[in-house]
């Protein structure tokens, strides 16, 4: 298929509620949306590239720098065969992992969709729904904490992961253990930890948690792999994962047990299922994380996670746990900690074009 049309734009989104982890927080976001067209038909993704240098290197003004200037003019008017080939004309250019992700990803999309199947089935998922949690913000006093977590269990999620940071860590953890003890809880530290924190971390081992996401920096796979030989708790890696590559020094260096896979991380879904292979073949569990992003980016996620090796719960919730008002339909939801898969062409939600362009205040198109 031809590659005949690229759309990007931004828009304004707030979330319901800041969002604060260890390395920052959030509220207004700025959604960047991509669409390419050929065959008559369109695909969307999202790119998960945040205000903010923290949790990446890449902020939405350099995803929207190398997706104007260097990526996007160079794949429209290109053939290609497959998704993944829609890249190729810029595997020179290094990192800018998100960037070039939200290419690839609505590329999965609009090759589904010319298929005439889904997401799901394209990647090969084999399962109708799939298992989710929801990600809980650090919270600034215990008891709004447990308030939290209490309406999110009404909602019926399968586990719920916990920000955490020093100061803010083994004490809060242990009063919600008390509070729920047969809850399914993780906690999440985005790198706000170094070895010398590492009876700190040890003390988790008491808690019950099913793992403990990127307690050290982001770029160190040789002290998580001196962390999880001295703690029960699993490691999880998040930011430390951006390739095929990654996950093989991970495995190597016993850098961690579980990866939290996200396709705008990784480069694309591509990536993101290469990775879930390599994991699978070794034995280890994978789940895929979420960026804050909206129906678009969500509709992708939900997609992948229904690839076999996704065992654990994903941080993908409904879309009333970010938004008023999301910009696909329907919306997503849970019920009984699961999220349907969307069974229609590509993404399978149809997204809101009218709302999305009263929203934009950038535009750039590419033919
Ligand atoms: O570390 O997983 C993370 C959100 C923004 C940046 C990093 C992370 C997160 C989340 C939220 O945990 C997951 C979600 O519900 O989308
Ligand atoms: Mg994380």
């Amino acid at each position: 298929m031809k590659i005949e049309r690229a759309t990007l734009r931004e828009f304004p989104l707030s979330l319901r509620e800041f969002f604060e982890i260890s390395s920052g927080g959030s509220q207004d976001r700025r959604i960047l949306l991509l669409t390419l067209e050929g065959e008559g038909l369109e695909g969307w993704s999202e790119c998960v590239a945040s205000r903010e240098p923290a949790y990446s290197y890449e902020t939405t003004d350099t995803a929207w720098h190398v997706l104007t200037d260097f990526v996007l003019p160079r794949i429209v008017g290109r053939e290609i065969e497959g998704p993944e080939d829609v890249l190729e004309p810029v595997s020179w250019i290094r990192g800018h992992g998100m960037a070039k992700a939200a290419v690839e990803m609505a590329a999965w999309d609009l090759t589904a969709r010319a298929d005439g199947v889904s997401l799901s089935e394209k990647l090969g998922g084999t399962r109708a729904s799939v298992s989710v949690g929801v990600s809980v913000g650090i919270k600034p006093d215990d008891d709004a904490l447990h308030e939290q977590v209490a309406g999110f269990l009404e909602d019926g999620y399968a586990r719920v992961k916990i920000k955490i940071k020093p100061g803010r860590d083994v004490e809060m953890l242990a009063g919600l253990r008390e509070a729920f003890p047969d809850v399914s809880f993780m906690a999440d530290a985005n790198s706000a930890y170094t070895l010398d924190d590492v009876d700190r971390l040890r003390a988790l081992d008491a808690l019950d948690l099913m793992m403990i996401e990127q307690p050290l920096r982001y770029d160190d796979f040789f002290h998580h792999a001196r962390l999880q030989a001295e703690i029960e708790t699993p490691v999880c890696l998040d930011e430390s994962i951006k390739t095929v590559g990654d996950t093989e020094l991970a495995l190597e260096l016993e850098s961690c047990r579980i990866i939290n896979i996200k396709p705008g991380r990784v480069g694309g879904l591509g990536t993101s299922r290469r990775i879930h292979d390599r994991m699978r073949e070794a034995g280890l569990a994978v789940w895929c994380g979420g960026m804050l992003e909206t129906g678009v980016g969500r509709a992708h996620n939900v997609a992948l996670a229904s690839l076999p090796g996704f065992t654990l719960p994903g941080d993908i919730s409904a879309s009333r746990r970010y938004w008023e008002q999301d910009v696909v339909s329907p919306e997503f939801d849970v019920a009984g900690g699961e999220m349907a898969v969307p069974t229609g062409p590509g993404i399978g939600v149809e997204v809101d074009v009218e709302r999305i362009a009263a929203l934009t205040v950038r535009e750039a198109t590419f033919d």
